[in-house]
């Protein structure tokens, strides 16, 4: 019995340590009770640290995703397409996006306004096995792309996975075998052979140097693609947080890129344990309800969530676009609903901020003039608005708080930013007073902190329902804001019962409504 005894706490030492470890690389780290991570894809840094100090921390944002800061390949045919930053050529960090010093800046400022930072970082994969030779690269380092040869870091053709590939063209060719999805190219990307302990110390190396400047984590590329040890072992080399911003002993925040679909393999479960994943399903299905398709209906989102076949809640990290599936790469198709479809796009993001599951990041995008061949874009290359010579350009911010020169800043529209802070206020309230008309129109609340109605019938809602809040006029966040005692879209009255009248015209701009503690009047 002795035996069995100490057995069992064997097992309970090893239960809690990995639920230690585990836990803390799951944890966000965001701090003032901000909740929500936006993806300022392709910005350059000196813009991130302005919005960090002018918009995002006033605005109660919690962090931001920062595109791949290391050197990467650059491209001229076609154009510096924004996916040549998912190249990488060397581990030095400077990028489109800004050289090191840009960068460190950068990461200073958001942290000191309390807004958290986390690295996109390409760790499967250099750049494509065409990519040539020379110093067309974004640090101008020379590499050597038929050689496999990477002198910064240095890589050579001993560091790729080459020898276990088994497909006759040496990419992936059926994502019906794991083996080949893991050691083959993903669309012919030199893969790197992270079972050797080298490759680990240069990927953790790279990854420390940022943890170190004071990063609060990553979005780790192509998960799917490397194998859950090597990435275990190469994420347990990670530095704890700085101690300048982050309490001692914290995890780097990691999600990784999975998409899960169902029909594969490989499933985002077997990542579980690193970190959070990226839910896929989540973004595909609320595009298909908002747009009515398949028979889909709101009212059938009463059970959103581990309800729906998502996974665990603790797990998640949730969106409604991303930078591939707004252009037609990734999953999701057609479905997903984007800042083109800008109605449906914020009742879709506003779903998202208002219900509890999942870590949530919310998508800041470019605009390109998409040209469809056949359904399809031919145009999904193109990258952010930049000068004749390939820079960047910078964003610049309208009087009115919009962006100009072409970048959306959905982050920045009124009713997206709003349901930011509404997640804030609500932050650990349960999903409470469910309602739906059993077809397009729902109303839930999160405790007694917020309550959010939509319409997405074709035909009005005119219903009174029981809020959960105290009784008291509430400011409408999504037709207006509310500044000091003022609102300036609609206003909302809850009786002492906590009951409201609601009512949304099918033809409003924004057909829903929201209401918070902090919007009360
Ligand atoms: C081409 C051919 C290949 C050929 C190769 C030869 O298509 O068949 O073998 O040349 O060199 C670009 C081009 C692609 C080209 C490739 C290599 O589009 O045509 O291959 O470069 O030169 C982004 C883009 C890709 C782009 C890649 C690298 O989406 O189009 O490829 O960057 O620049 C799967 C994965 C998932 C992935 C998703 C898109 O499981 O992990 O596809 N998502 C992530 C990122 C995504 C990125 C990558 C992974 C790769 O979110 O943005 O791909 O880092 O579902
Ligand atoms: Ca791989």
């Amino acid at each position: 019995s002795d035996i069995i005894f100490q057995h069992h706490i064997f097992k309970l030492f090893i239960l809690l340590a990995l639920l230690g470890l585990g836990a803390a690389q799951h944890n966000p780290h965001t701090k003032h009770g901000r909740t929500a991570i936006v993806h300022l894809f392709e910005w350059r840094w000196a813009d991130i640290a302005a919005e960090c100090e002018r918009f995002l921390a006033p605005n109660g944002y919690a962090g931001v995703q920062i595109s791949p800061p290391n050197e990467h390949i650059t491209l001229t045919s076609p154009w510096y397409p924004w996916w040549q930053r998912y190249q990488p050529t060397g581990y030095n960090l400077c990028s489109r996006s800004g050289n090191e010093n840009e960068l460190r800046d950068m990461i200073t400022r958001c942290n000191n306004v309390g807004v958290n930072i986390y690295v996109d970082v390409v760790i499967n994969h250099m750049c494509g096995a065409g990519g040539g030779e020379g110093t067309h690269s974004s640090c101008g380092g020379w590499f050597s792309a038929s050689r496999k040869d990477f002198p910064s870091i240095p890589f050579t053709n001993m560091d790729f996975n080459d020898h276990k590939c088994r497909t006759g063209s040496g990419d992936i060719e059926n994502y019906g075998d794991a083996n080949q999805v893991r050691d083959c190219r993903l669309v012919g990307l030199l893969d790197l052979a992270l079972e050797k302990d080298y490759v680990r110390g240069k990927v953790a190396g790279f990854m420390n140097k940022l943890v170190d400047m004071g990063v609060a984590g990553f979005r780790v590329d192509a998960c799917k693609h490397m194998w859950p040890g090597d990435l275990q072992n190469t994420l347990g080399r990670l530095h704890n947080l700085n101690t300048k911003w982050f309490s001692g002993g914290s995890r780097p925040f990691i999600y990784q890129e999975v998409i899960d679909l169902g029909g594969e393999p490989i499933t985002s479960r077997e990542y579980f344990h690193l970190g959070r994943v990226t839910e896929f399903k989540y973004g595909a299905k609320l595009g298909t309800i908002f747009r009515k398709w398949n028979g889909e209906k709101l009212s059938y989102t009463k059970s959103w969530g581990e309800g729906w076949g998502f996974m665990p809640d603790g797990n998640a990290l949730v969106f409604i676009d991303n930078h591939d599936n707004q252009r037609g790469h990734g999953a999701g198709g057609a479905a997903i609903a984007t800042f083109w479809d800008p109605r449906i796009h914020k009742m879709a993001v506003a779903y998202m901020l208002a219900h509890p599951y999942g870590v949530a990041r919310v998508m800041s995008s470019f605009r390109w003039d998409r040209n469809f061949v056949n359904g399809k874009d031919q145009n999904d290359w193109i990258g952010p608005p930049s000068h004749g010579n390939g820079a960047t350009k910078p964003v610049p911010i309208n009087p009115d708080q919009t962006c100009g020169d072409g970048w959306v800043c959905e982050h920045r529209w009124r009713q997206i930013k709003n349901m930011a802070t509404f997640r804030n206020v609500v932050n650990g309230q349960p999903h409470a007073n469910w309602w739906d008309n059993q077809s397009n129109q729902v109303a839930f609340g999160r405790g007694n902190r917020g309550f959010i109605v939509f319409n997405n019938d074709d035909w009005n809602l005119d219903v009174t329902l029981n809020t959960g809040m105290p009784g008291g006029t509430y400011c409408d966040v999504v037709s207006g804001n509310k500044d000091g005692g003022r609102c300036s879209g609609k206003q909302i009255q809850v009786g002492g019962d906590g009951h409201a009248h609601f009512k949304i015209s099918n033809q409003d701009e924004d057909p829903f409504v929201a209401i918070h503690a902090d919007s009360k009047l």
